[in-house]
């Protein structure tokens, strides 16, 4: 029994590597994503913008009905926008997390709920996946030969 357990430690560290080490090279290259973001009473259109760290982001804010602004402080982000004009906003998403935007220009009686979010998920999760599920295989794999199922 310890034997068959011993058998299994080194893919379960490998595993945890897999999980954790750093994994840079492996990361999803990061794009350029654009957005165009429509500001009116008492929304933002889409309310959620979802990327991957590393990625450029690139939003087209404009103003449906009167002023609007997009006030994101984690990323130093604070525009105002005319309505009938738009203005862009570009920065690298460098920071995971979720982050709430909010409209900096006081537009009426719910501006307080004006409010969007930004998701940035970390770029390596599913280089993350297929790596455990490779480490996983080989386990089995290397657990059969050792331990053919029907010997004691
Ligand atoms: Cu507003």
């Amino acid at each position: 029994m310890r034997k068959r357990l011993l058998t299994l430690l080194p893919p379960a560290l490998v595993a945890l590597g897999v999980l954790f080490v750093p994994l840079d090279m492996f990361a999803a290259t990061p794009v350029t994503r654009q957005f165009t973001v429509q500001a009116s009473q008492f929304a933002f259109d889409p309310p959620t913008l979802r990327v991957n760290r590393g990625d450029r982001v690139v939003i087209t804010l404009e103003a449906t009905d009167v002023v609007h602004g997009l006030y994101l402080d984690e990323y130093d982000v604070n525009v105002r926008v005319e309505p009938g004009l738009s203005k862009q906003i570009e920065f690298v998403a460098e920071k995971t997390g979720k982050f709430r935007y909010r409209c900096s220009v006081s537009c009426g009686s719910l501006h307080p709920f004006m409010i969007g979010e930004l998701v940035v998920m970390p770029n390596d999760a599913f280089a993350r996946a297929v790596g455990l599920t490779l480490v996983a295989a080989l386990a089995a794999l290397v657990y059969l030969s050792r331990f053919p199922p029907g010997e004691a």
